[in-house]
């Protein structure tokens, strides 16, 4: 199977899914691919993501959408990979680029504080230029 929306290892993660976040297409990969924390900004308190993306890529887009009851979602983030493989991205919603992971990943956080918001959900939404 093959296209971009095909899941050819069943693992509820797409092709296009695989290639942006570093999966294996034909192996499932275990659930806990994307990391959950609570960082401190400035005194204040967010929810942050750590992911790891495909530095290698030069047709997609990875941009941060966050939410309060995960209907309506905002995009707060976005980065693209250059030609030279760097990214452009908001710096003050990007936490830190964790070295020590043995894969490019980002740490980013959402724009609100936690306390400000009963409910607070991120996500990472790619798209793929063609
Ligand atoms: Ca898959």
């Amino acid at each position: 199977m093959a296209g971009p929306d095909a899941d050819p290892d069943r693992d509820g993660r797409s092709n296009l899914s695989e290639y942006a976040f570093l999966g294996d297409p034909l192996v499932a990969d275990p659930e806990d691919w994307f990391e959950v924390s609570i960082v401190t900004v400035d005194g204040e308190d967010y929810a942050a993501l750590t992911f790891p993306y495909e530095a290698r890529a030069r047709d997609l887009n990875y941009r941060l959408e966050s939410s309060g009851d995960l209907e309506s979602w905002s995009g707060e983030w976005g980065l693209r990979l250059t030609e030279d493989g760097e990214f452009h991205h908001n710096r003050e919603l990007v936490v830190a680029k964790p070295r020590d992971r043995g894969y490019p990943a980002y740490v980013v956080r959402g724009k609100q504080p936690v306390s400000d918001a009963r409910h607070s959900f991120l996500r990472v939404a790619v798209t793929r230029e063609r």
